[in-house]
């Protein structure tokens, strides 16, 4: 077991995220069985969940737009995506090998239409809160371990904004699988490690 100052947060292992989902990432369920492997070693675990009203202004289809382009929103650029991970759908849920069992807290993330949030804590304004930094600094937790999904959108801007929090950070690749469109995996990989991420 680790120290009780570290936990792992594990990001969006969800079948919308895997083989056969809506916005599926190749090689996403190859993570599942590992990351039940060292989950009970770390104190604290936290997974978290892409969860989205159907209507989300993420989502091309309501923008009469072609996935995977992007538009402007007041808060900046924001790619436009598949429908995925709609509230209480079979592609929201995690994936069913992934052993939720040990997990302490479920954090959701991007129920507000008007606005995504990629980060576990805080929404693509960069201001507001999910609350997990709070949960994880009264539970004493300085140290965070990233694995999950996808490695250049929701574990990159999560592993950044805990750096920028002032946790000690790191993201185990192997554990991570990425969209990688349009170079953004490289220039995750960039802002990770520019932000003081260990990429391990
Ligand atoms: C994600 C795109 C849209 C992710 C979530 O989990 O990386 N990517 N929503
Ligand atoms: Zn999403």
């Amino acid at each position: 077991m680790r120290p009780a100052n570290e936990a792992i947060l594990v990001i969006d292992v969800q079948n919308d995220f895997c083989p056969g989902g809506a916005l599926a990432v190749s090689g996403g369920d190859e993570i599942v069985a590992p990351i039940n492997a060292i989950l009970p070693e770390f104190p604290v675990r936290v997974l978290t969940q892409d969860w989205h009203p159907s209507d989300h202004l993420s989502f091309a289809s309501q923008h009469d737009a072609a996935p995977m382009t992007t538009t402007e929103m007041p808060y900046g650029t924001q790619v436009l995506w598949p429908d995925h991970c709609i509230i209480g759908s079979d592609g929201a849920a995690f994936h069913p090998k992934l052993d939720t069992r040990p997990a302490d807290l479920v954090i959701r993330k991007g129920f507000r239409r008007e606005i995504d949030s990629y980060s576990a804590f805080f929404e693509n304004d960069r201001t507001t809160p999910t609350g997990l930094d709070g949960y994880l600094k009264n539970r004493g937790v300085d140290t965070v371990t990233l694995v999950g999904l996808a490695t250049d959108f929701c574990v990159n801007y999560s592993a950044v904004d805990a750096a920028r929090l002032g946790f000690k950070v790191t993201v185990i690749e192997s554990l991570c699988r990425a969209i990688d469109f349009d170079g953004s995996l490289a220039a995750a990989k960039a802002a990770m490690t520019e932000a003081g991420v260990t990429l391990s």
